[in-house]
């Protein structure tokens, strides 16, 4: 069993429909799938790499090697008799890059080319996120304009870009990559490894790997997708294996909704209930998630992001 993987460059030709086609059906039942040939261009991305591996060796790496990461698994090392996990804690190298935040890199050219990768990022997410719409049949531009509080062509919705690396572990058994969770958020495009795998979703049960395909972007949706689609497309668990050998380069990019937007079910999507219309015309509207503030969620998913959703529905249901 393999992530479904898309030629994104299909939907401009005759091959159009069955393109949507595939990715309405990876979107419900996978939640996660990669595109190719989606038109971002290699010799970008083959900067994206070089800088980011860069700025690891040069800026970062000392630090890692000093990381509670590390002194937790040397405690639990020293102590082998009591075989314990190490718990809360992620083996993982991280930095966020924003619009608005200082970009922790000093490295020649790292600004200019991560500047240009999320340009090209943000528009992909724009393209993801109509193609939604369409599947969705939700009006063009619907998601974005939800993640934007309902103003068409502002530009509040927030997009981040994480950059990551996974150091070789020593004792991968013993500590995660990057525990179990579903994203937060909107849309999730990963530029992940060429080489060095780890990456797994939770499919019917079971962990499969998403497996590196050079130079593809992964899309995955988050828990505001799920609601916005009233349960259509869900959020999927995945994690990050630590391994003992080769450092993993991740590349995260997330299209999020502006803290102050409101996210609920699409009308659309909310479907009437029929079996129970017999008797005068009552209708029912069968709603699967609650109307909250994006902000509100973001609040309880700081507190709760390693635990399943349907709690953090409910937390916001009830503020
Ligand atoms: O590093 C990866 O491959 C996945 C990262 C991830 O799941 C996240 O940042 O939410
Ligand atoms: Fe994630």
């Amino acid at each position: 069993m393999a992530i479904p993987v898309i030629d994104f460059s299909k939907l401009n030709g005759e091959e159009r429909a069955n393109t949507l086609a595939q990715i309405a059906t990876s979107c419900e039942e996978w939640g996660f799938f990669q595109l190719v040939n989606h038109g971002i261009p290699v010799e970008l991305l083959e900067k994206v790499k070089r800088v980011s591996s860069e700025s690891f060796k040069k800026e970062r790496e000392d630090n890692f090697n000093k990381s509670t990461a590390i002194n937790l698994l040397n405690e639990v090392e020293k102590n082998k008799s009591n075989n314990n996990k190490v718990e809360n804690v992620d083996w993982e190298d991280v930095f966020l890059l924003t619009d608005d935040n200082e970009w922790p890199s000093n490295i020649p050219q790292f600004r200019e080319i991560m500047k240009e990768y999320r340009s090209e990022l943000k528009n992909l997410a724009k393209q993801v996120m109509e193609i939604m719409d369409e599947n969705l049949g939700l009006p063009k531009g619907y998601i974005n304009k939800s993640f934007n509080n309902g103003e068409e062509g502002s530009e509040n919705a927030f997009f981040g870009t994480k950059v990551s690396h996974y150091p070789p572990c020593p004792n991968p058994e013993m500590v995660n990559g990057l525990r179990a969770h579903t994203d937060a958020g909107g849309v999730i495009l990963l530029f992940q490894d060429d080489q060095v795998d780890g990456l797994q979703i939770l499919k019917d049960g079971e962990w499969i790997d998403v497996q590196p395909i050079q130079n593809a972007i992964v899309i995955n949706t988050g828990d505001q997708i799920e609601v916005l689609s009233n349960g259509k497309y869900k959020s999927v668990w995945h994690r990050v294996l630590a391994k003992e050998n080769g450092n993993r380069r991740s590349i995260a990019s997330f299209y999020n909704p502006s803290l102050k937007a409101t996210i609920a079910p699409a009308p659309q999507l909310i479907h009437i209930d029929n079996d129970n219309n017999n008797d005068n015309n009552k209708v029912e509207l069968i709603s699967n998630y609650p109307a909250f503030k994006f902000g509100d969620y973001m609040n309880v998913y700081s507190e709760q992001k390693f635990s399943p959703k349907e709690p953090r529905f409910q937390a916001v249901r009830a503020m």
